[in-house]
């Protein structure tokens, strides 16, 4: 048997699932992804713009940055990957979606058991009084003033250094460490808490398989791998727990 037909195999007997995404499953939308080729912008790396300390000095770069990100999302449609996630679901008793994407395509494409653990690039809140905006329509000024006190707005994502939200990260600890089958989509495995999630599941005894064409840190600890893009590979396994 080889990984594809293993894995087949492990979710036809699971009740319980859960799937931990990153920017690749929506690289056939068109998002670009944040390491690798294309991984910067304007010469920086990610870590250097998203960042707090970041905002606090240039807050209008900053915000150029995620109106550049707001106008991929807006223009983004869900790819057969995402879909597959959302039918996916339905099959299985228990079963969390956890991602680390902000561009809402798993929402848009049908996924309901959802969580995300960096936020949204849909919202934005105000940094003094907290109240909240949420669309994808472009911005006239740069920052955006709070229309209730006028401070600025940030954008509602999880930079680093910040916690994770806090409901969204204990609900996908739970599915971690309950899961029979965990699947790591499209994701390097290089940020943390969130890669953790793998290994929480591997720990706890779920079959862990990785679906992503290229190697990442934590494919050695992996129990198997479908190397091919998730577009191809989700499409893939849920026609053959169909057939
Ligand atoms: C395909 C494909 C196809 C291509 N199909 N696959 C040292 C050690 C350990 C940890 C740390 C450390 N120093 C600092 C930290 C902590 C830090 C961290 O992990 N840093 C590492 C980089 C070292 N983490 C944090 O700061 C986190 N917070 C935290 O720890 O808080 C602690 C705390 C507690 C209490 C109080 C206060 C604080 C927060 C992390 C937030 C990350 N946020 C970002 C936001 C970016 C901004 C934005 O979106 O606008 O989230 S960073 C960025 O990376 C984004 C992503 O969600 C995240 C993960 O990236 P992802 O999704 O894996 O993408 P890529 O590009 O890396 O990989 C794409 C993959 O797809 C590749 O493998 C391709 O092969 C594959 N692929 N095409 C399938 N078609
Ligand atoms: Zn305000």
């Amino acid at each position: 048997m080889d990984d594809f037909d293993r894995l087949v195999s492990a979710l036809r007997s699971a009740s319980s699932v859960s799937v931990l995404t990153g920017a690749g499953v929506s690289a056939e939308s068109g998002i670009a992804t944040f390491r690798g080729a294309g991984g910067l912008w304007e010469g920086h790396r990610i870590e250097d713009v998203a960042t707090p300390e970041a905002f606090a000095k240039d807050p209008e770069r900053v915000w150029r940055f995620y109106e550049m990100r707001r106008q991929n999302a807006r223009e983004a449609r869900p790819n057969p990957g995402h879909t597959a996630l959302a039918e996916l679901e339905k099959r299985f008793p228990r079963f969390l979606l956890a991602t680390q994407n902000v561009d809402g395509l798993h929402r848009r494409a049908g996924s309901r058991n959802l969580v995300e653990l960096h936020g949204s690039i849909e919202r934005r809140y105000c940094v003094r009084c907290r109240r909240t905006e949420e669309d994808l329509d472009p911005l006239e000024t740069l920052p955006p003033a709070c229309a209730a006190c006028g401070d600025r707005m940030r954008p509602d994502i999880v930079w680093f250094g910040e916690p994770l939200p806090v409901e969204a990260w204990a609900d996908a600890q739970e599915a971690a460490r309950s899961a029979e089958v965990y699947l790591v989509v499209g994701t390097s495995a290089e940020v943390y808490p969130a890669a953790g999630l793998a290994l929480i599941a591997a720990d706890a005894g779920a079959a862990v398989f990785e679906i992503n064409p290229a190697e990442t840190a934590l494919s050695p600890l992996f129990s198997g791998a479908i190397r091919e893009p998730s577009g191809v590979a989700l499409p893939r396994i849920l026609a053959a727990l169909e057939a």
